[in-house]
């Protein structure tokens, strides 16, 4: 794979980025030996370092309005490839021989141009490495330790999800996996671009399994919500941020109508990037209906092309992003989207058995709120379970518990359910994250202090 040039990486600077290299992986690691245990953890299982790559000539731009674009496309030399619904939001390919790096640093000072960047790739590292999740088996479902440390059959005869819809953005899943079976809508796969989002393949290495495990945890927490599975990674963990910012796009309005409501309230990412795209967080402030700002480069809405996201808004509000804070085990290496700051955005850390922050698992005052993320048992494609251990494991359990209590309170806004899981969250032992209580969460209590030795 093309390692990006040191020029490269200086016109990067250049442009309205604020980091260059966006790619995206999936945040699992490989679980050690069956049965479960502590999670194999290594450097760079998140997606750090080697492997960036970017879509071969392919510029993402946000203008200031659509009417500038078929101007912008004969001055530049560049070929529309798709475009988001009516907005002025465009994934666009260099026609001739100009190089990638030259033609953002010319768009980047454009007056129509509000961002403009490259539109980045990069293999998982699970699948570099190839390493097999523990098989296990559906008793190990309901033994293993979360469950328990959620209080979560407390919790369930209070309110299953019922009436609450959670996007899965993943690897596909496989719906007919008994833990998913029936709780499935129609969803979609952006990777192949068809209506059919299961998981291709046999193989029992990569990436492969993890969103059907990632589902199948939003459906222990929250058996009564639907599930909707968007695939933006492939087997080999490989996606790019126009894909995932169109799945979210769709999660949110699947019809297109916004007077329908039909979108996902709750959208998990169990996926993320060591840089930041503004594309992505563009959409993630779509979804938060966040406030329009005139000319900011993220926030400018003027185009009328935003009419649909405006309607939504105002009919249904915005939408709750979960997404898994990283695997570096550090504090200083932030994961995108997690780290975008977006109001209705929470990162989400992973805990481990012994009420300590799992030792993979990133922390810092970013994130804001830990679940159980090592040694977590799910599902995997052909009816099968297994024990798998990351942030990927613990944002779902955070996006069930957010079902579980939208579903009872279903006027919270998603700040508000924010505010309520961390309110009401366990305190973890040398941490200053706190571990999600739904139980706590419904009742509006604050649980005990834990007992640290
Ligand atoms: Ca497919
Ligand atoms: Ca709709």
């Amino acid at each position: 794979m093309r390692q990006p040039s040191p020029k490269t990486l200086a016109l990067f600077g250049a442009v309205l980025l604020a980091g260059a290299l966006a790619p995206f992986a999936p945040l699992a690691t490989a679980a050690n030996g069956p049965g479960g245990g502590s999670a194999v953890t290594s450097p760079g299982s998140s997606g750090s370092g080697s492997g960036l790559t970017e879509m071969p000539g392919e510029v993402l731009v946000k203008l200031r309005s659509s009417d500038a674009l078929p101007a912008l496309l004969t001055k530049y030399g560049l070929a529309l490839i798709s475009r988001f619904g009516s907005r002025p939001i465009y994934r666009l390919k260099i026609v001739g021989t100009a190089r990638l790096g030259d033609v953002l640093a010319l768009l980047a000072n454009d007056p129509a141009v509000l961002v403009a960047e490259s539109n980045l790739t990069q293999q998982s590292p699970e699948a570099r490495r190839n390493m097999p999740w523990a098989i296990g088996n559906p008793q190990a479902l309901a033994a293993q330790w979360a469950p328990q440390a959620m209080h979560l059959a407390q919790a369930q005869a209070l309110s299953s999800g019922v009436g609450v819809r959670v996007a899965v953005l993943d690897t596909g899943v496989d719906g007919s996996h008994p833990l998913l079976a029936g709780r499935l809508l129609p969803g979609f796969d952006f990777v192949d671009y068809d209506a059919d989002p299961s998981e291709p393949g046999q193989s029992n290495g990569g990436a492969w399994g993890h969103g059907t495990h990632v589902a199948g945890l939003v459906a222990l927490v929250a058996p009564g919500a639907q599930i909707m599975p968007l695939r933006v990674l492939d087997g080999d963990g490989v996606g790019n941020a126009w894909v995932l910012a169109e799945a979210m796009l769709y999660a949110l309005d699947p019809d297109g109508d916004p007077a329908t409501n039909d979108g996902a309230q709750i959208i998990n990412l169990s996926l993320g990037s060591l840089a930041r795209t503004r594309i992505v967080e563009a959409v993630a402030r779509l979804a938060a209906c966040a406030p329009a700002v005139a000319d900011d480069p993220v926030n400018d809405r003027s185009d009328p092309g935003y009419s649909a996201d405006a309607l939504r808004c105002a009919n249904h509000g915005g939408s709750l992003v979960v997404a898994a804070a990283g695997n570096d085990g550090s504090s200083s290496s932030k994961q995108y989207p997690a780290a975008e700051g977006v109001e209705s955005l929470v990162a989400v850390a992973a805990s481990n058995a012994s009420k300590h922050l799992a030792g993979f698992s990133n922390f810092g005052s970013w994130i804001g709120l830990a679940a159980p993320g090592d040694a977590i048992t799910s599902a995997l494609p052909g009816g099968r379970w297994g024990t798998w251990g990351g942030t990927s494991m613990a944002a779902p359990l955070v996006a069930g518990s957010a079902a579980l209590l939208l579903a009872r309170e279903p006027t919270l806004t998603p700040r508000a359910l924010i505010d309520r899981l961390r309110r009401t969250a366990s305190v973890l032992c040398a941490s200053q994250l706190r571990q999600v209580d739904p139980l706590a969460a419904l009742t509006n209590t604050v649980p005990p202090s834990a007992s640290c030795n």
